[in-house]
């Protein structure tokens, strides 16, 4: 057995912070002793790792619930892979992942779940679990999400987006909903009128308006607002839990507001992409620059006052998590297919390295409090999705992911920075953050320490997960 005391930081839980040592035996949270005890002057002495953490919070691994990594769209696949995109989530404090199983018509469920778990054994960096993405609702489906439940795969997501693709109709909506409900799962909705929005795009390219730009012009706040507010009557209806991810609209925000003061079980996701940046400054770009930014929600106008409201739900807490939605695709060969025809970009945004510190910064920035930043980046994602308190807490039993953040640190966010994602630009280039993750242990292993990793692909195992803990 090895023992690593984490000594003299301020553990920041989501409820509050103090001075304490955090013991791990091998891969688990035994103790969290406060100074000056007997115990502690003992360990200090005969743990086989002490790791110094004076001056700095010792928080949970971040958990980042929504994550594809190599993920097949449009032709082309997302350039980070498991092995990739999770060493990159470890350098950014994040420990663990759920990325998404994607069911292409005519597959069988049980046969996607299996290739995408033959896609990240062995060579993820981090911890993982999944959701499962129902591309084709069928009876065969339906039946089979009560068999990956047993597999610890405990939400399903549709979207109704993406005609021809992805896309589920309000009558398939309605039943995967209602099997969900029968099953105590969650159910996660891309929340866009695709419909709608695949007819704008017509008008655009019709008149030759191609660039960037008008992939967020065709994709307006109104189809959000609207499908949003569908899928939460088509929860009420069928008693479905809920959970809308990548909220860009205040309007969506607004729908998913007023359902919680009703009582509903429907939570909000959104992701610092649209949080920090906008429609005019990164989609609108000079020439085919705003590609970097095509992803789906779109960003939207700061005009409009969508990110200030945006960190305001925050704040009320209807913004129950903050992910990533992690789907980068470089310039060059991938973003390039849409040269010349905005709908062909791929769609996606990189980000995975990079949510804890820029989450930091709303702490930094008096935006949330110190507690607020654990809440939303490690334990409500953990809570929402089945894995607390072996994940998302510093707890005695709990896996021993954590990670020793510097607040007097510095973050230069860039390709030639703090960057590891297999990816040729970044959606932050030059974004200057205060804070730095300094060590993080995933299930006791230090995998990260001051910039060097210290891990191996294969470190990371599967999650299982139980049912959501934050429904009523
Ligand atoms: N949105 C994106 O931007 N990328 C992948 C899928 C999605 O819904
Ligand atoms: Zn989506
Ligand atoms: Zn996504």
């Amino acid at each position: 057995m090895t023992t690593t005391l984490i000594a003299g930081g301020t553990v920041v839980s989501a409820i509050g912070r103090q001075l304490l040592d955090v013991l791990v035996e091998d891969e688990r949270v035994v103790a969290l002793l406060e100074p000056g005890s007997q115990r502690l002057g003992d360990l200090r002495s005969t743990a086989d790792v002490v790791i110094d953490a004076t001056g700095t919070y010792v928080i949970p691994g971040g958990v980042d619930a929504h994550t594809h990594m190599q993920m097949p769209f449009g032709g082309t696949t997302a350039s980070d892979t498991f092995e990739t995109g999770t060493r990159a989530a470890a350098f950014g404090g994040t420990t663990t992942i759920v990325d998404f199983a994607i069911q292409t018509p005519g597959e069988r469920l049980q046969d996607t779940f299996a290739l995408w778990q033959d896609k990240a054994a062995g060579v993820c960096a981090i911890d993982y679990g999944f959701h499962q993405i129902v591309g084709d609702v069928n009876d065969e489906s339906l039946a089979a999400m009560g068999e990956l439940m047993a597999e610890g795969v405990t939400s399903f997501k549709l979207f109704m987006a993406y005609p021809g693709v992805y896309y589920s109709d309000d009558g398939k909506i309605l039943r995967a909903m209602r099997r969900a409900a029968g099953l105590g799962a969650m159910m996660m909705m891309h929340a866009e009128n695709g419909i709608a929005i695949d007819e704008i795009v017509k008008e655009h390219l019709a008149r030759g308006e191609t660039d960037p730009i008008y992939h967020g012009i065709s994709r307006p706040w109104q189809l959000e607002e609207e499908a949003t507010h569908r899928a939460i009557m088509l929860a009420e209806v069928t008693g479905a839990p809920l959970y809308v991810v990548h909220v860009s609209a205040k309007q969506a925000l607004e729908q998913i507001a007023w359902a919680r003061g009703n009582g509903a079980n429907v939570f909000a996701e959104t992701c610092p992409q649209y949080l920090y940046l906008s429609l005019e400054e990164q989609l609108g770009a000079p020439g085919f620059e705003g590609a970097k930014w095509v992803a789906s929600t779109p960003l939207r106008s700061r005009a409009e006052g969508h990110q200030d409201a945006l960190w305001r739900f925050i704040r009320t807490g209807d913004v129950s998590g903050i992910a990533t939605d992690h789907c980068p695709f470089c310039m060059k060969d991938q973003k390039e297919m849409g040269l010349g025809d905005f709908s062909k970009i791929p769609n996606g945004i990189g980000g995975v390295e990079h949510r804890m510190d820029l989450m930091y910064q709303g702490v930094v920035d008096g935006r949330i409090t110190m507690e607020r930043w654990v809440e939303l980046c490690c334990t409500t994602p953990a809570r929402m999705f089945g894995m607390y308190p072996r994940k998302g807490a510093i707890t005695p039993g709990g896996d021993a992911d954590i990670v020793i953040y510097d607040p007097a640190g510095h973050t230069s966010i860039g390709i030639n920075a703090t960057h590891h994602m297999n990816l040729d630009h970044s959606a932050y280039e030059g974004f200057e953050v205060d804070g730095a993750v300094r060590t993080v242990l995933s299930r006791g292993k230090v995998v990260v320490d001051h910039g060097h990793y210290l891990g191996r692909p294969g470190d990371g195992r599967y999650v299982a997960r139980g049912l959501a803990q934050t429904l009523v």
